[in-house]
């Protein structure tokens, strides 16, 4: 029998409110198995606060704080010092944010956290536009998208502006540990939740959140998204060091064509194919990029 690498720990209750399909709700669960139960998750206004928390119950095992949307830097500060008073010494402080409330909204509030050198687990579920309000573009929606703000009629062909670059953003902060993660890939999820949890300072965890109903694809085929957006170069895995060492930690062989990412989803199918040849030529520069960045260069 093969072994079993996920914890069979469940720190999350079924009976949410999350759509069926939904990655960020995969994105918590694993997320949750690594921390365990000594875990306060403290989240500002986006979907997982509906999805955590139709009154009067909690979809979560752990201590749990709504604050508001651009709050989420200060409030795990907040938290990890009011721990500190207590001499709370084993509590792990996550802060669990969109990529409205990360990307856009609260990216001073995350900037602060990281220079002040808050001991926290930052998570960014990215699920490329402000879902819980009705699929609003965000900063971190990617080039060419439908979002209800982002149309496609006459001249406006979905987001004309590239997907923003939160984890360059950060890696300008040296935190003592970055990470791309996709709940595609159990493993190597929980072993970047795994090597956060075993550190102390500030971390920061991307987080590929597909979502049926805002990207428009059926609910069965998030695991198969996911995949293909990692082995497309579209969302590549990778983890950052205090050092700046930077490990690629899904090379897969050959980037597969992004056209089978893109022609999945609804969001993208008035794209043609010009545009997708352009959106496969960025993700292969930024692979290029990435593959120059990591150390050891590769072969
Ligand atoms: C200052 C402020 N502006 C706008 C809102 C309304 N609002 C609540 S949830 C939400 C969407 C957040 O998007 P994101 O962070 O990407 O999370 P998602 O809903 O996609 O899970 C918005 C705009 C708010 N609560 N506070
Ligand atoms: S709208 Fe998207 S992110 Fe929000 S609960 Fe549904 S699937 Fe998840
Ligand atoms: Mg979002």
């Amino acid at each position: 029998m093969a072994k079993l690498t996920i914890p069979a720990e469940e720190y999350m209750y079924p009976g949410h409110a999350a759509c069926p399909g939904c990655g960020a709700a995969l994105a918590m669960r694993l997320l949750l198995k690594g921390l365990g139960p000594r875990t306060i998750v403290s989240m500002p206004a986006c979907c997982w606060t509906v999805i955590a928390t139709p009154y009067p119950t909690t979809a979560l095992a752990t201590g749990l704080l709504d604050h508001p949307i651009e709050a989420t830097g200060a409030s795990i500060s907040g938290l990890r010092a009011a721990a500190d008073a207590m001499g709370l010494k084993d509590l792990e402080i996550v802060g669990f944010a969109g990529d409205g409330g990360t990307a856009d909204i609260g990216l001073q509030s995350l900037s602060g956290m990281l220079e002040r050198r808050t001991d926290a687990i930052y998570v960014m579920y990215d699920n490329e536009a402000y879902m819980n309000t009705g699929i609003q573009r965000s900063g971190s929606t990617p080039a060419g998208a439908w979002t209800t703000t982002t149309p496609v009629a006459g001249a406006s062909h979905g987001k004309p502006e590239p997907k923003k670059d939160v984890m360059g953003i950060v890696r300008a902060h040296h935190p003592v540990y970055a990470a791309t993660l996709n709940p595609s890939f159990p493993e190597d999820f929980l072993r970047k939740v795994e090597r956060a949890r075993g550190l102390h300072g500030p971390r920061f965890l991307h987080v590929f959140s597909p979502c049926p109903p805002g990207w428009k694809y059926s609910s069965e085929r998030t695991i198969e998204l996911g995949r293909l957006a990692t082995d497309s170069g579209i969302f590549p895995l990778y983890e950052v060091g205090e050092d700046g060492v930077l490990s690629i930690t899904r090379r897969g062989g050959a980037l597969k064509p992004v056209a089978e990412y893109f022609r999945a989803q609804g969001r993208f199918a008035h794209l043609t194919e010009a545009e997708i040849a352009a959106i496969q030529a960025a993700a292969r520069a930024n692979w290029e990029r990435l593959l120059r960045l990591a150390t050891p260069p590769p072969a």
